[in-house]
């Protein structure tokens, strides 16, 4: 049907399934095809990535798009790879385009079924795989719309309460390179200082997909578990409950509980590791039974901050028996992760699906993988790829979310050895966490000068308080800080 929405300084004609209804804000308009013939000729339009690792960002509609361009491998592991057109400009789940006076109109999915938005200099249009999620069209300052939009996923979709609080992952310094005695010694020298978790990352299993210690932890996960905690901190753990590496016990001796393309063969769910690896088909009664079984196992070892890697991958195909949704999928398999965790232990996601996570993550990644180095020289361009600027360019368009969960930046950096990022880059990634309210770093002490320690130590323990004052610019603490040149 048609209808005129109604925002004072501006009238938008619109064709959608059903008669909208006015919120604070906006309009909830009823699931289904959305197009919004906004007057406003080329401007600039926000699109928004599926996955924790999938660029988001600002683009003007006569200009480039942002998004995975030329690479399908890296559009299946960082993006919704059977939706997005990397050269129109559109996103998932929520897209916005800015008025003549500087308000923007937004139009985001209210939940599951892959909503998509795209944008022209004529159309603001809103689709979906599964036409099931109402809409929310709002119309106001870019700040207020979107956390109207984010306030009203969240009534739907639950808020949880846990808080990180500062985190050591063993990712950014010792990459697979972990053992029982590297960790030891790191964990013992960090006590005393003002960290929460540490959690291990990538390294500590055989191979993706067997949850079990490797021969680099002897005395098995249990015994480091409690020499974290006995040190302090809350044990963290990482790993990858979704996927499996073609080589793993569970693939090879398992197949019937990957998920299958067409042809009976297990599907290609994403590229890492020099390897492809598969899904499992967690809508399998089979699959939900190992899953407790990883989680009872994992938790019993004393793990209580679980960073859950790769996740997206079980949002790729839904049931097809049942005609269950991919994303819906996903969140119940998710659900059932939260159900054999209880509610006390965090759950970080990482390759998430951002909105399918709301409500059962207690935080996310919002972009890629930090590296310390400023700009990826390999993969000009790629959005997706590592880099610090790459990570801070996606976590502040991002900001927003952290409405929705605690929002994970990625690591920051206090050491100026085995780094080529600058004093001005390493602060522009510490203003980004300090923003984002959610603090990492991976520096074992033992790289860092005695001055760099006192700065960890500072940086860990301050309590910021943020303010907005534009897209790109806040005030931590009363600084103003504005990211526009990095952005
Ligand atoms: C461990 C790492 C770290 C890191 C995670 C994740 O788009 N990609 O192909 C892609 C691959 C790997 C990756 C991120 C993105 O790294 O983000 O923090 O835990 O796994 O292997």
């Amino acid at each position: 049907m048609l209808h005129t929405f109604d925002f004072g300084s501006v009238r938008i004609p619109a064709n959608v399934t059903g008669a909208p209804i006015a919120v604070p804000g906006g309009h909830i308009v009823p699931a289904g095809p959305v197009a919004l013939l906004h007057p406003f000729g080329d401007t600039e339009f926000y699109r928004h990535g599926w996955n924790s690792w999938s660029p988001s960002g600002w683009a003007h509609t006569d200009g480039e798009t942002i998004g995975i361009k030329d690479s399908p491998r890296r559009l299946l592991t960082a993006d919704d790879a059977a939706n997005e057109t990397p050269h129109l400009h559109s996103g998932s789940a929520v897209g916005a385009v800015v008025g003549e006076d500087g308000n923007v109109l937004l139009l985001g999915g209210l939940g599951l079924g892959t909503p998509r938005v795209g944008a022209d200099g004529n159309v603001l249009w809103g689709r979906a795989e599964e036409a099931s999620a109402e809409w929310f069209v709002g119309y106001g300052p870019e700040v207020e719309v979107f956390a109207a939009y984010a306030d009203l996923v969240a009534a739907r979709l639950g808020r949880r309460s846990l808080r990180a609080g500062a985190v050591w992952s063993s990712w950014y310094s010792f990459f697979e390179d972990i053992d029982e005695d590297t960790i030891g010694r790191t964990v013992r020298d960090l006590a005393g200082y003002p960290f929460d978790v540490f959690q291990l990352d990538d390294g500590w299993e055989p191979i993706v997909g067997d949850w079990t210690a490797n021969a680099k932890f002897p005395s098995g996960m249990a015994a480091t578990a409690r020499t974290i905690a006995d040190a302090g901190f809350r044990p963290g753990l990482w790993l990858a409950p979704m996927i499996a590496l073609p080589d793993s016990d569970i693939a090879r001796t398992r197949p019937d509980l990957l998920v299958q393309d067409d042809d009976g063969r297990p599907l290609v769910s994403g590229y890492n590791w020099d390897s492809h690896y598969y899904s499992l088909d967690t809508t399998q009664p089979e699959v939900k039974d190992h899953l407790r079984e990883v989680f009872e196992r994992v938790t019993g070892w004393g793990f209580r901050y679980l960073k859950l890697d790769f996740m997206y991958a079980g949002a790729i195909t839904g049931n097809r028996s049942t005609g269950v949704h991919r994303e819906t999928a996903y969140r119940e398999a998710v659900e059932h992760i939260r159900s054999v965790v209880g509610d006390d232990v965090y759950l970080l996601g990482c390759g998430v699906p951002m909105i399918p996570s709301v409500g059962v993550f207690d935080g996310a990644r919002v972009g890629p993988d930090v590296a310390a180095f400023w700009d990826n020289a390999e993969r000009v361009g790629d959005p997706s790829g590592v880099g610090a600027r790459n990570s801070i360019v996606s976590s502040i368009n991002r900001a927003w979310m952290k409405r929705l969960y605690e929002v994970d930046p990625d690591a920051i950096y206090f050491r100026s050895a085995r780094s080529l990022l600058s004093d001005g880059e390493r602060q522009a990634l510490r203003d980004t966490a300090a923003v984002l309210e959610f603090r990492s770093t991976s520096d074992p002490l033992a790289w860092l000068t005695p001055a760099e320690r006192e700065e960890l130590r500072d940086y860990m323990e301050e309590t910021a308080l943020i303010e907005q004052t534009g897209r790109y610019a806040f005030r931590i603490n009363g600084r103003e800080v504005d990211f526009t040149p990095i952005v």
